[in-house]
């Protein structure tokens, strides 16, 4: 039995999943008090693909989790100043945190003790010493779990895109990230000309369609580190990083012709929609919400203009 050759297989097969997916790389907090078993479970899980975090300090927790946004948490079970069990019900306390996977690492051998601690808010107890696979297999098993359920809570039922809330939370993201890294990021916002006279002539089952052709059709069209939204009920948005206003506008442009020309039918039935959009780009001292209000500004204009426009 050779076991590295094994652990080799093991490692190939889970990025395969990965691949598969298209999925960034899964989060994982270690919390221990001892740098060394910290030390230990991070080079296992980034030796699989995973991405970690430690922290050493339980209660700075909450904080890290914040930032860090983490798909599990793999804890020790004995630290100075709390237990496992009494940080999860700490972390579990906050609603957005409920979901969490909490898994235990730790020598305890006690069964009654470990029983304790997983109905005290932990989903899994790992009794060291853990074979290398399991630990993955059951981390990775749990984060999978966790980003399925999460995507359906972000994601708009008709559309499969990310929500008004997380469209916003990309943009910030980019923001933050731009500002660390010297980049740039633009954001568009997209909203379907006379809408409602659609609906009110062809019904609204033809413009639910023809919302889920517009969110396909940009789908289509942009990177996979561009993130679009759906906005509101005919408005989308597109958070594109690394990308300057005049070269955003001139790609919504393209996308703004190619759309106009899609004919949506319905039998005998074949109407065309136009859109119109506003894009701004990140200037210092933005935040999500004053770019947002920009490229809402740019969208009005186009708008005025006669519509099926795009404005920066
Ligand atoms: P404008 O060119 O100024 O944007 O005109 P508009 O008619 O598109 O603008 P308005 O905001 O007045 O109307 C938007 C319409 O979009 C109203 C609403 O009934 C429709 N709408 C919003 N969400 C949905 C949806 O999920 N499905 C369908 N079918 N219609 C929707
Ligand atoms: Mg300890
Ligand atoms: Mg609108
Ligand atoms: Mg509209």
């Amino acid at each position: 039995f050779d076991h590295n050759l094994d652990f080799g297989r093991l490692v190939e097969h889970l990025m395969g999943i990965y691949a598969m997916r298209n999925e960034q790389p899964y989060r994982v907090l270690v919390v221990d008090d001892s740098k060394s078993q910290a030390f230990y479970a991070e080079k296992v899980l980034n030796h699989a693909g995973l991405f970690t975090r430690t922290v050493l300090e339980p209660l700075k927790v909450l904080e890290v989790i914040d930032s860090f946004q983490p798909d599990a948490i793999l804890m020790d079970m004995y630290m100075p100043g709390c237990t496992g069990p009494e940080l999860a019900r700490v972390i579990r306390q906050q609603p957005r945190y409920d979901a969490i996977p909490i898994l235990y690492l730790s020598a305890e051998s006690d069964v009654e003790k470990q029983l304790d601690a997983v109905s005290q808010g932990g989903d899994d107890f790992l009794t060291k010493p853990v074979p290398k696979e399991v630990l993955i297999s059951t981390v990775m098993n749990r984060c999978r779990r966790y980003r399925g359920l999460h995507e359906q809570v972000i994601r708009d039922g008709l559309t499969g895109l990310v929500d008004h809330n997380h469209s916003l939370e990309a943009l910030n993201r980019a923001i933050e990230s731009s500002e660390a890294e010297g980049r740039l990021v633009s954001f568009a916002m997209l909203d379907i000309d006379r809408f409602k006279s659609v609906n009110d002539t062809y019904g609204h089952g033809m413009g639910d369609r023809i919302i889920h052709a517009l969110a396909l059709f940009l789908s289509q069209r942009f990177r996979v580190t561009d993130t679009i939204g759906r906005y509101g009920g005919e408005e989308f948005a597109i958070v594109l990083p690394d990308t300057d206003e005049a070269t955003a506008c001139r790609l919504l442009d393209e996308v703004r012709e190619g759309f106009a020309q899609v004919e949506h039918r319905r039998g005998d039935l074949a109407i065309q929609v136009t859109f119109s959009c506003g894009v701004a780009q990140a200037k210092p001292d933005d935040d999500a919400s004053s770019l947002a209000q920009r490229a809402d500004e740019a969208l009005y204009l186009a708008k005025k203009q006669g519509r099926n426009a795009v404005c920066g």
